[in-house]
């Protein structure tokens, strides 16, 4: 599938995102250097930048200023990155390997890997609560409490948390649809919501493009349980086939791989329909609907 605008925006994000992290990460030579040293490794570990894409190309609708999205996204990115390192440990879903190298614990050790988690997210926050990420304080509030709902108990952690209790569950498909909202879904809302929290839109429009980002999210996530079938370890960068050796349940186990591909696409197109009120503005975001199916690692 072609998609030049998705191509571009995708760039601009990953360029901006590792402009800001050169600014924020200078490695101090003292002992505390090492978790710096760690967060680097995963930050600038070649990540698709899909949370601040979305984020970003949510914010230029409105026309929100680059200083100000550029930060949001970034905190945005330090937090998915937590969470990535977090879920690669022993405890968690023990995997030594992400985006096709080492994952954090395995280049470093688990202690680091630990902190670096705990010191991403503390950070994201930082980023968020500092007058250059806007100038309105009650944005900033909008922010930070948009962005601690979706990394919480009743966002990502208690996905995770559902998540990790699922081989004990007999999840159907609404069970299965609300771990992964809260788990993937949330931060992925989120991004997008963001740029509509910087750009104070109304809230139809709010409304609409967070209905957008919550089809893609679940669409990326039944992507990714059939790359976890599919595909091979140099396509994913991490280990496949590892859902069905701890016996979750996934989309694909329950709606077969016909059907799962089927919603996936059905996803797709009903993300598109919510965008029906922009213009081409929007064919970025447009064209991620599409691309978040058809993804490698
Ligand atoms: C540890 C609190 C805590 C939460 C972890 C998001 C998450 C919760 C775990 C990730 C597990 C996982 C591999 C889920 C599948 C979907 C997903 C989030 C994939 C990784 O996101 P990408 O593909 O990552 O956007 P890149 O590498 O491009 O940044």
């Amino acid at each position: 599938m072609n998609t030049p605008n998705l191509e571009t925006a995708l760039k601009h994000a990953s360029g901006l995102i590792d402009q800001k992290l050169g600014e924020f990460l200078v490695v101090p030579d003292a002992p505390e250097g090492r978790v710096i040293e760690a967060m680097k490794y995963t930050l600038m570990g070649g990540g698709k930048r899909l949370r601040a894409f979305l984020c970003i190309q949510t914010a230029k609708l409105f026309n929100v200023e680059e200083a100000h999205y550029a930060r949001v996204a970034t905190a945005i990115e330090c937090a998915h990155s937590y969470s990535l390192v977090h879920d690669d440990l022993p405890a968690m879903d023990d995997d030594d390997m992400r985006r096709g190298r080492p994952s954090l614990h395995k280049a470093f050790d688990e202690a680091t890997a630990i902190l670096a988690g705990d010191a991403l997210l503390t950070f994201a926050f930082e980023i968020m609560a500092d007058k250059q990420t806007h100038p309105r304080k009650a944005v900033r509030l909008d922010l930070i409490s948009g962005f601690s709902k979706a990394l919480g108990a009743r966002g990502m952690v208690g996905g995770q948390m559902f998540d990790l209790m699922s081989p004990g569950l007999a999840l159907d498909a609404g069970a299965l649809t609300r771990l992964q909202k809260m788990k993937t879904g949330a931060l992925i809302e989120y991004s997008v919501d963001a740029g509509c929290i910087m750009g104070q839109v109304p809230d139809s429009i709010r409304s609409a493009l967070t209905a957008y980002a919550h089809d893609i999210g679940l669409a990326f996530q039944i992507a990714d349980d059939l790359l976890d079938v599919e595909a091979c370890q140099d396509d994913i960068g991490k280990t496949p086939g590892k859902d069905e050796a701890s016996g979750k349940v996934t989309f694909v186990s329950l709606l077969g791989l016909n059907r799962a591909k089927d919603q996936a696409r059905i996803l797709v197109e009903q993300a598109i329909g919510h965008l029906e009120n922009f213009g081409s503005e929007a064919d970025a975001l447009r064209e991620a609907a599409h691309y978040v199916i058809i993804r490698g690692h």
